[in-house]
């Protein structure tokens, strides 16, 4: 039987922008990514969201739009990472670095897929259109994706 742990990823967009760490160490460590991570026990998904936000990046929010929700089943694990996915359009303070993450800007026509998770470059553009999505990758390793879902929801 999958059991599934909680995790969050947050998205911070300005025109034409978005926000994405190098991940330094931990689950996905080389690869650039938005900010999150696992949801503690007591804690609503939301607020773990804005916390591992402000622990990453050194950035605040006070408004989080939830957009996507995608479960990922790793071949030979029995853990599901049922991610959640959020998008800020506003934020206080300045992209800092911290011991996990290495924050920098890219042109929303220059996002780096190459160096990031295989399934990033299937629903960003809906992030971007703020899209609301679910769906379920099942991947081989960190990098090969054998079979996904993916759709757009009215409401998540
Ligand atoms: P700690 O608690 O630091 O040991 P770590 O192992 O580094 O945790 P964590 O908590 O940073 O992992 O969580 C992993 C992060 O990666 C979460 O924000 C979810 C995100 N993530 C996982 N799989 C992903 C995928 N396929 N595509 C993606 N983000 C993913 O875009």
């Amino acid at each position: 039987m999958l059991t599934s742990k909680l995790l969050t990823l947050v998205l911070v967009v300005q025109p034409g922008k978005v926000l994405l760490g190098m991940k330094k160490r931990g689950f996905g460590a080389g690869k650039w990514n938005g900010f999150g991570g696992k949801v503690q026990p007591g804690e609503t998904i939301e607020d773990a969201a804005k916390r591992e936000l402000h622990e990453e990046s050194g950035l605040t929010v006070d408004m989080l739009d939830k957009i996507g929700n995608i479960k990922f089943e790793f071949v030979g694990e029995t853990e599901l990472m049922d991610v959640h996915i959020f998008r800020a359009d506003s934020y206080n303070g300045e992209p800092t670095e911290s011991d996990e993450m290495r924050p920098q800007w890219f042109d929303s026509d220059k996002i780096p897929f190459n160096q990031m998770w295989a399934d990033d470059i299937l629903w960003f553009p809906l992030m971007l259109q703020k899209k609301r999505f679910v769906g379920y990758f099942k991947f081989q390793g960190h990098d090969v994706i054998l079979s996904h879902t993916l759709e757009e929801v009215q409401e998540l």
